[in-house]
């Protein structure tokens, strides 16, 4: 297996941009804790405040819910003492949601070349996450090529080509308006013939409600898997952060018509509180691979569950 390694100190300004970026610096979990219990004291009520701003914080109802259930647990064993004791049982809560699904991406040697399809609604960040992912298996060693399977939007193939030329990749494209399943698969053969490792395939944005653009993406897929069987290796949803709960339905549509293997979250530098990283933990269950946090090449990371409970739980300025 070929992984993906990461030095320690990457990660550590990563971490701190996490930090200073979601929700652009305020930490609403520990901001509202101070201010639930301004006393210091925890009761039902201070535990009724925290689910609303969980709510509003994306997490959703259910998964809400479950956190809750955990904190008055606790509160009924007497366990939450303090501000710090409530910050350690919800910590304690968070991780065990967001652990499950922190698995990273492993590029198995063993496919030539491994193939990495991109799925996603229009501008979630498929293209963007497709030209990071370029840098960081380059980075890694491994050779790369990519397929401009979005034949649909003008700029797409420029918009890809330029990722190429950025990291000296090479971009199999052909005219707008192409099948974008003959594109991945006539890419499919280059890579092979010029034994790349990974084939990284872009797809053109698409609502998950629209029936026939979804077929398109099975159909590619079906595709992919005549040339190799086992192929595509991974079928990545790219989801924008700041689009909340939606992003959990898109999950959930494009996981029921696809088979989803993996998932980056992009754009948590924006408004996003990130709370839809454990709605989405807890409903779907399918992998986080890796999260955004801005638009250059090192703004994007392997998803860490600890870490990004840090991140919720600890102030922009450190
Ligand atoms: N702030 C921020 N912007 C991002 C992030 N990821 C992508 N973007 C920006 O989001 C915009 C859309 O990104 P694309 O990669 O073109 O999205 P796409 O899913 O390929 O879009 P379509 O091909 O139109 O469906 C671009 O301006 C990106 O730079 C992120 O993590 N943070
Ligand atoms: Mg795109």
């Amino acid at each position: 297996m070929l992984s993906n390694k990461d030095s320690a100190e990457p990660r550590q300004g990563f971490f701190k941009k996490l930090r200073a970026r979601l929700n652009k610096g305020d930490s609403w979990l520990t901001y509202d804790l101070a201010n639930l219990a301004p006393g210091g004291k925890i009761d039902e009520d201070v535990i009724d405040d925290l689910e609303a701003e969980l709510v509003m914080a994306d997490v959703g109802i259910e998964t809400t819910e479950r956190i809750i259930a955990d904190l008055q647990k606790s509160l009924a064993r007497k366990e939450l003492k303090d501000v710090d004791a409530l910050r350690d049982g919800l910590r304690r809560s968070l991780t065990s949601i967001l652990e499950p699904v922190a698995a990273p991406l492993d590029i198995a040697s063993e496919h030539h070349p491994y193939v990495i399809l991109m799925v996603g609604v229009n501008g979630a960040g498929k293209t963007t996450t497709i030209g990071k992912l370029a840098k960081r298996f380059k980075d890694q060693g491994l050779t790369v090529m990519l397929a401009a399977g979005d034949t649909f939007r003008a700029a797409a193939v420029e918009q890809l080509q330029a990722w190429g030329e950025r990291n000296d990749v090479p971009v199999v494209a052909q005219q707008p308006g192409a099948d974008p399943a003959a594109v991945i698969f006539d890419a499919w053969d280059a890579a092979r013939a010029r034994d790349v490792d990974v084939l990284l395939a872009d797809t053109a944005g698409r609502l998950q409600n629209q029936q026939g653009l979804m077929d398109e993406l099975a159909k590619i897929k079906r595709v992919v898997g005549r040339r190799d069987e086992t192929a595509p290796h991974e079928v990545m949803l790219v989801l924008d952060a700041s689009q909340g709960q939606n992003a959990l339905v898109q999950a959930e549509k494009f996981n029921e018509a696809l088979g989803l293997t993996g998932i980056t979250v992009t754009k948590l530098d924006g408004s996003a509180k990130g709370g839809i990283l454990l709605a989405l933990a807890d409903k779907l269950g399918v992998p986080v691979r890796f999260i955004g946090i801005g638009e250059s090449a090192d703004d994007m990371q392997p998803f860490v569950a600890a870490e990004f409970v840090d991140a919720l739980l600890s102030s922009g300025t450190p």
